[in-house]
């Protein structure tokens, strides 16, 4: 049988709608770079039809990628075309033909949110600071942020917390598995807006709600469930075991998880029930959430919806 034209057409049409011309595109500075990826400041002509240069942030790969890695960047582009939400980074446009791969997203003048709480250390400590303001705003909680100087709150932290949990509860509603989720892949937006980014090892999942990785990777092992280390199980639960570790890098201004223990060790510590302890300024109440996002049995964990409740309820307290 002859294969139908229409899945091409409609290839095409999609490909035309995100495809940005690389002439209006001035690459600046690198913003940063990981093994095989690096991220770029760019101004970009006419990219929200508007015709002026907009700043925007740049994805591409090394030199020396490998192919699998330019499969996983066009992955996330891919996926990056179908959502929409504030807490979610969002895709400007692309360049995907004559040239090099480029995924371009709007630009967080903040950085990641692991940079953006280790510099937060720089600044005096306010922990003891409850009072705060808020408005909503297209859904959103922003928090007022005049001054150029970066004191966290805990009232930022706590909107921190809600802020993932909101952006990951669309993910898991779009039956998208993140299974990357840490403060490393969470960026800041003006006005300590956060957005859920890295997309590269996200997958969708089907109707079993899991997804097996086939292959060895580069593998985030303390941020992953025992589930996904043991059996390479990724689910939205697991999602949620990252996010309880995220908790933990929010509570310590971005310390890295499992302090002094060895990778190849952890697996057996947690399955003997091995926790991290609660951080210094940690209250009971966000620890006991950690707690609950690390429960064994990935079906005892909260869901991301019952996450932004709870972190709802203890913002309503404090206002
Ligand atoms: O912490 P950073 O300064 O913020 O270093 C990392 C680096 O690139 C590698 O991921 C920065 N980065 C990534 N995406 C963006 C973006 N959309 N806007 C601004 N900075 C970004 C990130």
């Amino acid at each position: 049988r002859v294969p139908k034209r229409q899945p091409l057409l409609e290839q095409e049409e999609i490909d035309t709608k995100w495809e940005f011309a690389r002439d209006n595109l001035v690459l600046e500075g690198s913003l940063g770079e990981g093994e095989f990826g690096q991220v770029v400041q760019a101004r970009a002509f006419g990219i929200d039809g508007r015709q002026e240069y907009k700043t925007v942030a740049v994805k591409m790969l090394k030199n020396y990628a490998a192919p699998c890695e330019r499969q996983d960047l066009m992955s996330e582009l891919n996926l990056l075309k179908d959502v929409n939400h504030p807490n979610v980074i969002r895709l400007l446009g692309c360049c995907t033909f004559a040239g090099p791969l480029y995924v371009i997203v709007e630009y967080c003048e903040d950085g990641s949110l692991l940079s953006f709480l280790r510099q937060s250390r720089l600044q005096e400590p306010s922990f003891e600071n409850h009072r705060f303001r808020h408005r909503h705003h297209a859904g959103v909680r922003l928090l007022d942020s005049k001054s150029k100087i970066q004191i966290l709150t805990i009232a930022d932290l706590l909107s921190f917390a809600w802020q993932i949990a909101r952006g990951m509860q669309y993910l898991s509603e779009m039956k998208l598995v993140h299974r990357d989720l840490a403060a490393r892949n969470v960026l800041v937006a003006s006005g300590k807006l956060l957005k859920i980014s890295d997309f590269g090892l996200t997958r969708d999942v089907y109707e079993a709600d899991t997804y097996l990785k086939k292959s060895k990777g580069r593998i985030p092992v303390k941020w992953l469930a025992p589930e996904s280390l043991f059996a390479r199980v990724y689910t939205t639960h697991s999602d949620v075991w990252s996010y309880g570790v995220v908790l933990w890098e929010i509570c310590t201004l971005g310390a890295p998880p499992y302090p002094g223990i060895p990778p190849e060790r952890l697996y057996n510590l947690l399955i003997g029930g091995y926790r991290m302890d609660r951080p210094e300024f940690c209250t009971d109440e966000m620890y006991a959430v950690m707690q609950k996002c690390w429960k064994l049995d990935s079906n005892d964990r909260p869901s991301f919806a019952e996450l932004v409740d709870i972190f709802d309820g203890i913002l309503e307290e404090k206002t």
